[in-house]
């Protein structure tokens, strides 16, 4: 059976989406990789894991041949607010990467994910109820670099009949590894403070509205699309995909009905307050629904609920080592 090569695997998605696809399709067939070199001693537990910088076709090509791989879940990038800060390393990671991967796919017929993100939108998109087909103009690097990819995966469908499928994330918030540089990182990083210091210092303005997902349900969201079938899909650069659409002030709410003494300040970042802003306050996922079934199972309280728990007790298990 063919295996599955996952990219940028130690990342805030990687980090629980190799644990899923292995729990899934057996351990062996899921080849983890990353930029990172491991620390000493752990490299049995994540096994079996592959250095491969995907901006060096060679090494992709040396890792598809040999572990036979059929699927490629393409992660490596640089997010939103890294991207900014070295665009032209975001061009080169985001844009190399995945003509990289797509040549081989081409070459050895893989099947590819792709995740776009709502940073594929701009100022000049209807920001609520954003469309699945509509105006992509944005104004980052992380988008350009978003929208282009979403256009070359449709490129390499239509013009070679490679299986590519994509996304379109909203931010995602999870407790097992932190985020990468994202502009929505705060809604991650206010659940931790919550449970740690019981006060945030926000770098978002309390009414930034913006989609958001839980990871669970951005775990299924890929693993569903990925077995989706092919005839359904009528979209081959990315999908629309949302669970929630919140402001910082309502996530706080929400951790406030469970840790009542919680503080937030808001002390605004410019740089990450106007790539939110730049974003779809909500996005129309009707399509997602309609091809392939897509619905997500936690909203705002589900979610808060389940971090503040998962994060005290990993905290409570750091505490015993
Ligand atoms: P992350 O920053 O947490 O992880 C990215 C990983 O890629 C890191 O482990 C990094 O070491 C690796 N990497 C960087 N350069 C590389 C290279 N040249 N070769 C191989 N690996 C390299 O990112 P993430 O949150 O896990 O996101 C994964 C993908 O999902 C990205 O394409 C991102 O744009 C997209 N996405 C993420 C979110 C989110 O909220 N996390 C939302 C929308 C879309
Ligand atoms: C970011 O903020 O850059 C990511 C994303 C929404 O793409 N979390």
């Amino acid at each position: 059976m063919a295996s599955i090569l996952v990219t940028g695997a130690l990342g805030q998605i990687g980090s629980e989406l190799v644990p899923a696809l292995r729990d899934r399709y057996g351990a062996d067939r899921v080849i983890a990789t990353d930029l990172k070199v491991l620390p000493p001693g752990s490299a049995a537990a994540l096994a079996p894991y592959g250095h491969l910088d995907c901006t060096e076709a060679h090494q992709l090509h040396e890792a598809v041949r040999r572990y036979a791989v059929g699927t490629i879940y393409h992660l490596a990038a640089l997010l939103s607010a890294s991207a900014e800060a070295a665009p032209q390393l975001a061009w080169s990671v985001n844009m190399s990467g995945l003509y990289n991967v797509l040549e081989v796919a081409r070459e050895y017929g893989c099947q590819v994910f792709f995740p776009s993100s709502i940073g594929a939108f701009g100022p000049s998109t209807p920001r609520d109820a954003t469309p699945q087909v509509t105006i992509q103009r944005p104004n980052t690097i992380y988008g350009v670099t978003k929208v282009a990819g979403e256009l070359l995966c449709d490129y390499y469908a239509s013009r070679f009949g490679i299986d590519t499928r994509g996304l379109r994330l909203p931010g995602l918030v999870s407790y097992v590894a932190a985020p990468g540089g994202g502009t929505t990182d705060y809604a991650v990083e206010m659940h931790y403070h919550a449970v740690r210091y019981a006060s945030y210092s926000c770098f978002l303005a309390a009414d930034t509205r913006l989609d958001m997902m839980y990871m669970p349900d951005a775990l299924a969201a890929m693993i569903e699309l990925m077995e989706a079938d092919p005839a359904r899909l009528n979209h081959r650069n990315a999908y629309n995909v949302t669970a929630m659409s919140v402001t910082p002030a309502e996530i706080a709410d929400a951790i406030r009905r469970r840790i009542p003494g919680f503080a937030v300040e808001y002390d605004v970042d410019p740089v990450r307050q106007a790539i939110a802003d730049s974003w779809p306050r909500s996005m129309d996922d009707s399509a997602a629904h309609a091809d392939w079934g897509w619905a997500p199972r936690y909203d705002l309280e589900a979610m808060t609920e389940d971090m503040l728990r998962r994060l005290e007790d990993k905290l409570a298990a750091a505490r015993k080592h």
